[in-house]
């Protein structure tokens, strides 16, 4: 598939440029604008901000996509109790878009038999997993490791009466048959597909900024730096930090001495950490290099346009943060840059210097949609260039909300179908 900014130029209402985006082999890409489907209820980038108001109907007063179709769906989840499994549940039962028949938790012989109780569904025992019983729901949501994923997800989800998989974990991800998706994206290119790779937090935290921008300016580089809060290592991260943190303010505030650090490097508490995930031979660590490869496959970017990241951990409980600098293909103006971001689904702009107004963990944890602000040219590369800053929650954006984005996405497509209709 290819395509030119000058398709979405048009679309959005500004002057056509001529960059050719695309590679020519990555059928799992935004689709141009202009063929897009959309069947009047579907918001596709840029759908003006009053609709997409009039649609959100969550308890955390979201801008992200919504709307549904009249089916009900029988829901799995794998790992149900985890960080990412819990979220899951949460933005299942508060958004209410994607209607429940029933619920249906999976889990391992150490967790088969708990009860979980849950908002609207009442308490729901958790089941011994087995591929048998996962293919009997409609939607299965993978919130477990990649080996796991690996073993399993493809017999979920093979041949017609296979359930719809979503999986958290990177074993698919690179998959060139796979669709790996944000759904305000190229949420399309789940049409057709039964398993679903959903990408990592960082990159899909950043790429609710840097799309829309790349649609309004074009795209010739694009630099993060990475400030990752613990539960990018799930709960087991979340109280290491918490822990520790309590353990270090009993000592004397000079030493990490007897602090534990299974789960990171480092002890975390009152530190930085700039490694997350293993080093690869080029000296980036594999979290760094997910950002560029799943930035590219999910926006269509030739390996052509740089994209080069750094990651380090901070000690922040679940919102990650990005500072992105973009060299742009055309022209920057401040005004429509800002106006993209605002009309963007999904995002909203903190940016007021005069009242110390800008995105920050404090406030992007437990919000759906993804805080964009400090947006100004960047010194690097003058008027064809753009520094931000984005904070988005990790376990919302970065996983749980993604995934459940992308089952509400195939209910409305059609690639979503009820086994009970
Ligand atoms: C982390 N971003 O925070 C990673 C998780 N994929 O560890």
């Amino acid at each position: 598939m290819k395509f030119t900014s000058a398709a979405l130029f048009s679309a959005i209402g500004f002057v056509a440029a001529t960059t050719t985006l695309s590679t020519t082999t990555n059928a799992f890409a935004p689709l141009p604008a202009s063929t897009r489907q959309n069947s009047g209820t579907t918001p596709i980038a840029f759908t003006p901000r009053s609709i997409l108001e009039n649609q959100s109907n969550n308890a955390h007063n979201s801008r992200s996509m919504s709307s549904t179709t009249l089916n009900s769906y029988t829901i799995g989840i794998v790992g149900a109790t985890g960080a990412v499994g819990k979220e899951i549940r949460n933005c299942i039962e508060d958004r209410g878009v994607l209607k429940v028949d029933k619920l249906r938790f999976f889990g391992s012989k150490r967790s088969a038999g708990k009860t979980v109780s849950t908002k609207n569904s009442g308490d729901v025992d958790i089941e011994l997993f087995s591929v048998d019983a996962a293919r009997e729901c409609d939607v299965v949501f993978l919130a477990v490791d990649g080996d796991f994923a690996l073993e399993h997800a493809k017999a979920i989800s093979a041949g017609d009466d296979g359930a719809i998989v979503i999986d958290n974990s990177s074993a698919f991800r690179y998959e060139p048959d796979i669709p790996l998706v944000v759904p305000e994206i190229n949420g399309e290119c789940t049409k057709g597909n039964k398993l679903i790779a959903n990408p990592n937090c960082t990159t899909a935290i950043g790429l609710m900024a840097i799309w829309p921008l790349i649609k309004a300016f074009g795209v010739k580089k694009i630099l993060m730096s990475t400030y990752q809060a613990s539960s990018g290592a799930g709960q087991p991260g979340m109280d290491e930090l918490t822990n520790g943190t309590k353990q270090y303010l009993e000592g004397d505030l000079m030493s990490h001495d007897g602090i534990k650090n299974e789960i990171f490097a480092y002890p975390l508490p009152f530190n930085v950490i700039p490694q997350i995930d293993k080093f690869q031979e080029n000296g980036y660590t594999k979290e760094e290099m997910k950002v560029t490869w799943e930035s590219r496959k999910i926006c269509d970017l030739g390996e052509d346009i740089p994209i080069s990241c750094s990651a380090v951990r901070i000690p922040t409980i679940r919102a990650h943060s990005e500072v992105i600098v973009m060299e742009t293909e055309n022209k920057v103006d401040l005004k429509i840059a800002r106006q993209v971001l605002e009309d963007a689904p999904g995002v909203v702009v903190k940016d007021d210097p005069d009242t110390l107004t800008y995105p920050m963990p404090l406030t992007a944890t437990g919000s759906y949609d993804v805080e964009v602000g400090r947006i100004r040219k960047s010194l690097a590369f003058g008027d064809y260039g753009l520094e931000f800053f984005v904070c988005g929650d990790q376990l919302l954006r970065g996983a749980a909300l993604n995934a459940v984005l992308v089952a509400e996405e195939m209910d409305r497509n059609g690639a979503l179908s009820s086994s009970s209709e």
